[in-house]
C-alpha cells in the first residue's frame, strides 16, 4: 500500500475510545470482582484501548503488612492476565509506578470541596469498619480515583454498581476544572453491568460481597477449586421457603444465586425459575456452584501457570508503567501548564 493510501486508511478508522479502570490488591478477587468488574475488563478489549490498574495507592487506606501487600500486588497482576486481559493490546501496570497519578491528584484536590467529599458512601462505610483508622487517605480516596481516570482521558470506566457515585464526582470534578481552566478533561462514563453489578455475600445477602469480608465463607474467590466453590455454595443462606424464585427484597438469598446464575448462563430470571420449578435449593445450588466452577476453573490454572513465571509478570508491569506514563507525564504537563505553576528550565 502506498504511504497516501496508509494514511487515508488510517483516517478512515475512528479514534477507538479509551477506558481505564483499577482493583485494589486488598485480597484475591472475589467472584463479585469478577462478574461487577473484571470479566467485562476482558470483553471490552476488543472494542476500546484499554488500560487496566492495580491500584495500590488505593489500599494503603486500610493498614497491611508490607509484604503481603507486595505479593498480592503481583498476585492480582498474575490473576488479571490469567483472566483474559492482554498486555500487548491493553496496558496492565500498577498505580504506584506511575507517579504523575499522585501530582495530578493533588491539583485535584485543591479543587474539590470538602462537603462533597463528606458525602461519599464508601468513606462512611469504611470509616464504620475501621473506626481506629480514620485516615485522610481514605477521605480523598475519591479525589485520587479522579486523577486515574482523567490522567488518561478515559471515555468509560468498568466497574461495579459500588464504584458509581465515585464517578459522579470524578465527571464534577473534571468538569469543575474544565469550567476554570478551558477545555482539559473528558467526562467519562461508567460501565456497569446490567446484570451482576453487585453480587452479595453468600453468608449476609443483604450485605455485598467483598475481598475484605473477614468470613471466608461469605465469597468465592476467583482462585477457590471446585470442591471449595461447590462447598461455599451449600453453605449459602436463603431461606424456608423452599422455591427458586426472583424477589430481592424477601428472597435476597436465593435471588443472588439467580443473579450469579444468570450472569454465566444468560439465562433470564423466569427462565432460571422455569428450570428449578419443583426442585429444591439442594440441585440448584449445586448448578449455580457448577456453573461458577466451570467458568474459574480454566482461569485458575492459568494463574498458577504465570505466578510461576515471577520475571514475565514483572516484565509486563514494567512494559506497562512505561507505556502509561507516556501518556500519563504529558497530561500532568499540560494541568500544571493550565494553573499556573511555573515551568522548569529543561
Ligand atoms: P474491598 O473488600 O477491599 O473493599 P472490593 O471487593 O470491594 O474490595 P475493589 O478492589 O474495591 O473490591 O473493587 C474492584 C472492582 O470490583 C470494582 O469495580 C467494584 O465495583 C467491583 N466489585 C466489588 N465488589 C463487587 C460485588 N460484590 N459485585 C459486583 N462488583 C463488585
Ligand atoms: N476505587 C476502585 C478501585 C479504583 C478504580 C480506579 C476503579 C481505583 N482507581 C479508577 C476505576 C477507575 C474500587 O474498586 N474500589
Amino acid at each position: 500500500m502506498s504511504e497516501t493510501n496508509q494514511n487515508q486508511t488510517q483516517q478512515a478508522q475512528p479514534k477507538r475510545k479509551r477506558i481505564l479502570s483499577g482493583i485494589q490488591p486488598t485480597g484475591t478477587p472475589t467472584l463479585g470482582n469478577y462478574v461487577g468488574a473484571v470479566r467485562n475488563w476482558a470483553l471490552l478489549q476488543k472494542d476500546y484501548d484499554c488500560l487496566y490498574m492495580v491500584a495500590d495507592l488505593h489500599s494503603l487506606t486500610v493498614r497491611e503488612e508490607p509484604a503481603a501487600l507486595r505479593r498480592r500486588t503481583r498476585e492480582l497482576s498474575a490473576l488479571l492476565l490469567a483472566a483474559g486481559i492482554d498486555p500487548v493490546n491493553s496496558v496492565l501496570f500498577v498505580q504506584s509506578h506511575v507517579p504523575s497519578h499522585t501530582q495530578l491528584a493533588w491539583v485535584l484536590a485543591c479543587n474539590t470541596q470538602y462537603g462533597q467529599l463528606t458525602r461519599m458512601t464508601q468513606f462512611k462505610d469504611k470509616s464504620a469498619k475501621h473506626p481506629d483508622n480514620v485516615n485522610g487517605g481514605l477521605f480523598t480516596y475519591p479525589v485520587l480515583m479522579a486523577a486515574d481516570i482523567l490522567i488518561y482521558n478515559a471515555d468509560l470506566v468498568p466497574v461495579g454498581e459500588d464504584q458509581t457515585q465515585h464517578l459522579e464526582i470524578t465527571r464534577d470534578i473534571a468538569q469543575r476544572f474544565n469550567n476554570l481552566y478551558g477545555p482539559t478533561f473528558t467526562l467519562p462514563d461508567g460501565y456497569v453491568p446490567k446484570a451482576g453489578a453487585r453480587i452479595m455475600s453468600l453468608a449476609e445477602p443483604t450485605k455485598k460481597m467483598s475481598k475484605s469480608d473477614p468470613n471466608v465463607n461469605s465469597f468465592v474467590l476467583m482462585t477457590d477449586d471446585r470442591d471449595t466453590i461447590v462447598r461455599k455454595f451449600k453453605r449459602a443462606v436463603t431461606d424456608s421457603e423452599g422455591s427458586v424464585r426472583y424477589d430481592a427484597a424477601n428472597k435476597p438469598g436465593v435471588s443472588n444465586l439467580m443473579a450469579i446464575y444468570s450472569t454465566f448462563t444468560g439465562k433470564s430470571m423466569e427462565e432460571i425459575e422455569a428450570e428449578f420449578a419443583g426442585k429444591g435449593y439442594g440441585d440448584f445450588k449445586l448448578a449455580v456452584a457448577e456453573t461458577v466452577a466451570d467458568a474459574l476453573t480454566p482461569i485458575r490454572t492459568e494463574y498458577s501457570r504465570i505466578l510461576a513465571d515471577k520475571a514475565y509478570v514483572d516484565g509486563v508491569l514494567k512494559d506497562g508503567a512505561a507505556r502509561a506514563a507516556r501518556l500519563a507525564d504529558r497530561m500532568v504537563a499540560k494541568v500544571y501548564r493550565k494553573i499556573g505553576l511555573l515551568q522548569p528550565e529543561r
